[in-house]
């Protein structure tokens, strides 16, 4: 690891080569000592370099929107699954949540044919889906096109399926929700 490159030191370019390189040493020594999980906020857990937090409670806290933009202020996104890897993480983490059920995830269908992540990738043709069986359903679909399911969450319990996979739900209902950002 160089980190002398990254350091503009009072003085200029006077103070010692040494100096530099001791600094850069001890920095490389607390950063590794401390581990990848430091680098995430507090409440925070660290996986592949990304840092993730479940907000969750005795009750559904926020609709789609609403927890997008706590995730937003916080520096985040709402999470964006990837690979099987990252969903047994997540499976793992929302384990020990209070309530293990419905959390928003951050992809939609809103003025779209398909669901997409919030970084622009499909959600239904992408290398890694994870759907319970039969969704996105759009269940339900009432005659009020503002209330169609058109928001990706996890974990709702359908039809005995009480796994983590996806599910399509309505944007302004009230659920749990995961928030990711990059270290
Ligand atoms: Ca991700
Ligand atoms: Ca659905």
């Amino acid at each position: 690891m160089i980190f002398t490159s990254h350091f503009t030191f009072r003085g200029g370019p006077r103070k010692s080569k040494r100096m530099q390189r001791t600094t850069a040493i001890i920095l490389a020594a607390v950063m590794c000592l401390s581990g990848a999980s430091a680098i995430c906020k507090p409440g925070y857990n660290s996986y592949n370099s990304h840092c993730y937090l479940y907000v969750n409670g005795p009750q559904p806290t926020a609709n789609w929107y609403e927890a997008s933009a706590v995730c937003k202020a916080e520096g985040g996104y709402l999470v964006i699954i990837q690979s099987s890897y990252e969903q047994t993480f997540l499976d793992g983490l929302i384990d020990n949540a209070v309530n293990q059920d419905n959390f928003w995830i951050g992809g939609n269908s809103l003025g779209k044919s398909g669901y997409y992540w919030t970084n622009g990738n499909s959600a239904e043709t992408a290398s890694y889906t994870n759907w319970k069986t039969g969704q996105p359903d759009n269940w339900n679909y009432p005659s009020d096109p503002n209330n169609q399911e058109s928001c990706m969450q996890l974990g709702m319990q359908l039809a005995g399926d009480t796994s983590n996979k996806w599910n399509d739900a309505r944007c302004n209902e009230k659920y749990f929700y995961i928030c990711e950002y990059a270290e």
